[in-house]
C-alpha cells in the first residue's frame, strides 16, 4: 500500500520556484487567502505544514490538528503568530542572511535615490527636458558631510553599516541591547530619539510586530530635523505614516526613501504627491538570484522539518523546538 504524502498548505500567493519544488515533494492544496474555512474538512487533519508570505494568525494555527511546521518566505516574520506556534509546537522558519546583501545593495541604492533625486533626473532625461530645458537642477541633499543612524543593526542594518563605511561617513544605531560582537566603531545610542536627534540620515531595519508598531513618530521627525533624511526598508508598520506624511509636507525633515508601506500596496495619494518622497513597491529582496535563494529555503526547512531532521533556520520563538543535528 502506498503511504500518503505529507499535504503542504500554500494560502495566498507564493514564488512559482517554492510551489513548483513542493509539489515534486509533497501533495500541496493552494487556498486563495489564510482563512480555514476555504479547506475542506476532510483535509484539515492531513495539513502538517503551510508555506507562505502571508499573516497566519492563532485562529489559523489552531485549525489544524496535525501541524508541524510553518515555513514564511521572507525573513520578517511579523504576520505569523510564533509565540502562538511555539505553545502549540508548531516549528515556524524564515529566510534569514540569504536576502541580507541584496537587501543592504538596495539600501544603499535608496539612499543615494533619494538624496541625489536620480530617478527624477533620468525621467528628466527621457521625457525630452534636458535637451528642451536644460540641465536637471542641482540637488539640494547630498551623502556629503551626513551621519547616518541605524535604528535595528542586526544582518542587514550591519551589512548596511559595512556598505556605509565605503562612504566615509560616521554611523551609530539603536538596538534594544548594545551589540558586544562588533568592533566597528558605531557609536550606540540608548534610544531611538536620541538616535533621531545624534544624525540627519536615520535608517530604520528593525523587524516589524508590536515592540516596534509606530514608534517612528511626529516626535522622532522632529528630532531628525529640517535637513534629516528618513529612510525605511524594515516594515511600514514601524512608521506614523501620517505623521510621515505631515513631516515632510511642512519642512519638519527634509526627505524620505521608502521601500515598505503601512498598507501595501495601497499608498496614500497624499505620500505620492510629495516631491521629496522616493517610493519604491517593496523590491528590497526582489532579485531573481536572491528571491530564488529564499525559496530554495523555504522547501529545504519544510523538507528537512518533515522529514524528521532540524529545521535550518527556526526563528527565536521556536528554537527550542528544534532537534538535535547528529
Ligand atoms: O533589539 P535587539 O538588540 O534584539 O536588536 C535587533 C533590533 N531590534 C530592535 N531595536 C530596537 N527596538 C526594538 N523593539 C527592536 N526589535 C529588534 O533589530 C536587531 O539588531 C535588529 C534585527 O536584526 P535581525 O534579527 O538580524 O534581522 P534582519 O535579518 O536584519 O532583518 C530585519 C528586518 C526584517 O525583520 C524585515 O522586517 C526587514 O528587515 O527585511
Amino acid at each position: 500500500m502506498q503511504t500518503e504524502k505529507p499535504l503542504v498548505l500554500i494560502p495566498g500567493s507564493i514564488s512559482a520556484r517554492v510551489r513548483e519544488r513542493l509539489e515534486t515533494e509533497f501533495e500541496c492544496l493552494s487556498i486563495e487567502r489564510a482563512d480555514a474555512a476555504l479547506v475542506p474538512d476532510e483535509k484539515k487533519e492531513r495539513i502538517e505544514a503551510i508555506a507562505s508570505m502571508t499573516r497566519i494568525d492563532r485562529d489559523f494555527i489552531n485549525a489544524f490538528d496535525n501541524l508541524s511546521i510553518i515555513t514564511n518566505f521572507g525573513v520578517g516574520y511579523d504576520g505569523i503568530d510564533a509565540v502562538h506556534a511555539a505553545l502549540r509546537g508548531v516549528m515556524v522558519t524564515n529566510t534569514p542572511d540569504v536576502l541580507t546583501d541584496e537587501v543592504a545593495d538596495t539600501t544603499i541604492g535608496l539612499i543615494l535615490n533619494t538624496l541625489r533625486e536620480f530617478p527624477k533626473a533620468e525621467a528628466h532625461l527621457r521625457t525630452g527636458k534636458w535637451k528642451r530645458e536644460g540641465n536637471y537642477p542641482l540637488t539640494p541633499l547630498t551623502l556629503r558631510g551626513r551621519t547616518a543612524g541605524i535604528f535595528g543593526l542586526g544582518r542587514i542594518g550591519l551589512a548596511i553599516a559595512r556598505r556605509l563605511d565605503g562612504f566615509d561617513i560616521p554611523i551609530r544605531y539603536h538596538n534594544r541591547s548594545q551589540r558586544q560582537d562588533i568592533s566597528y566603531p558605531y557609536r550606540y545610542e540608548k534610544s531611538l530619539k536620541d538616535l533621531a536627534e545624534a544624525v540627519d540620515l536615520l535608517i530604520c531595519v528593525v523587524p516589524g510586530g508590536e515592540g516596534t508598531e509606530g514608534v517612528i513618530d511626529g516626535e522622532i521627525f522632529k528630532a531628525l530635523g529640517p535637513n534629516g533624511v528618513f529612510i525605511n526598508v524594515g516594515r511600514g508598520s514601524t512608521v506614523d505614516e501620517p505623521a510621515l506624511i505631515e513631516a515632510l509636507s511642512d519642512g519638519t525633515i527634509a526627505a524620505a526613501g521608502l521601500d515598505v508601506f503601512a498598507d501595501e500596496p495601497n499608498i496614500p495619494q497624499a505620500l505620492l504627491d510629495l516631491p521629496n518622497a522616493c517610493l519604491l513597491p517593496h523590491v528590497a529582496s526582489a532579485s531573481i538570484a536572491t528571491r530564488n535563494r529564499m525559496a530554495d529555503l523555504v522547501v529545504d526547512n519544510l523538507s528537512a522539518w518533515l522529514s524528521g531532521k532540524p529545521a535550518l533556520t527556526p526563528v527565536p520563538e521556536t528554537r527550542s523546538l528544534n532537534r538535535d543535528d547528529d
